[in-house]
């Protein structure tokens, strides 16, 4: 089985890899459409950019943001749609308008009513892990084992989610690739992702265009220009047992998981 593909549809001005670029509700749309017609299962709606030092945006701007596109994309496309937000009021008009997944940052503990929003919504739930904020948290990042501790995290706020009262089936975790991390944490955990599979939840990964792959690559110093490694990391967390990946280029990666799982079942499909 390969991994769902969950494509990135940011609606903010400041975002690291394509901000800037989506202006209206038009643009927003043709986007999903294009996404879409590539291959995605899922789309990710964001409002409020996570990037390290991005600015954070009050909540009225960013439902204003983000529920007008959700509707048209309701009226229009039949694909889920997944809403990126840490804040409770955005995830409930998000889900109002038809999102069916919280994708949250800060593992539903930003707000003190975040825990109790996501099990009255009862739609699917994200838990990132993530050290510190994003305004600082690339700042200086520190672990004694980076594996367990963000395991033993995401363990966590499943526990604290179910007895909250969200039901146990609706839990993703993330291991925030890029968030609060150094490049030498970023590939610990990319390279045991498998640690996180088994942790009995369905396991998303999100590393598309991320700065680490820069760091591994110099010339790659615009996001734009980081489709190989992005794809590395894709066939990684699909060979890991990941259930979806979070991506900006989809029809590539799309290709890049058939042909993998296709390779890795010795062409039985020929
Ligand atoms: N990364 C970003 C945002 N949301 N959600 C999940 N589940 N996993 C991630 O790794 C993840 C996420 C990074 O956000 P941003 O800096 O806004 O850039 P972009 O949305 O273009 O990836």
């Amino acid at each position: 089985m390969r991994p769902r593909l969950m494509g990135i549809l940011n609606l903010t001005p400041d975002s690291f890899s394509d901000g800037g670029r989506i202006e209206s509700l038009e643009a927003a749309l043709h986007r999903a459409h294009e996404l879409v017609a590539q291959g995605a299962d899922v789309l990710d709606v964001g409002g409020e950019s996570t990037r390290p030092r991005a600015e954070p945006v009050d909540e009225i701007l960013e439902i204003a943001r983000v529920v007008p596109v959700i509707r048209a994309i309701q009226d229009e496309l039949d694909i889920p749609i997944s809403i990126d937000t840490m804040k409770p009021a955005v995830a409930k008009a998000a889900v109002a308008a038809g999102a069916w997944m919280w994708n949250d940052i800060t593992a539903l503990g930003f707000a003190p009513d975040s825990l109790a929003t996501a099990a009255t919504l009862g739609c699917e739930v994200v838990l990132i892990h993530m050290q510190g904020e994003p305004a600082t948290m690339q700042d200086d990042p520190r672990y004694e084992d980076v594996v367990e501790e963000v395991a033993s995290f995401l363990s966590k706020r499943a526990q604290a989610a179910i007895a909250a009262g969200v039901p146990r089936e609706r839990i993703w975790l993330d291991p925030g690739i890029g968030f609060g991390k150094t490049l030498a944490h970023n590939l610990a955990l990319l390279a045991n992702l498998d640690r996180f599979a088994a942790l009995g939840f369905p396991l998303l990964v999100g590393a598309s265009r991320k700065g680490f792959i820069r760091a591994l690559d110099r010339d790659a110093s615009d996001p734009q220009d980081r489709l190989g490694g992005s794809i590395a990391v894709a066939l990684a967390a699909s060979r890991a047992g990941a259930a979806m990946v979070r991506v900006h280029d989809v029809r590539e990666t799309a290709q890049a998981l058939v042909v993998d799982e296709a390779i890795r079942r010795g062409g039985a499909d020929d």
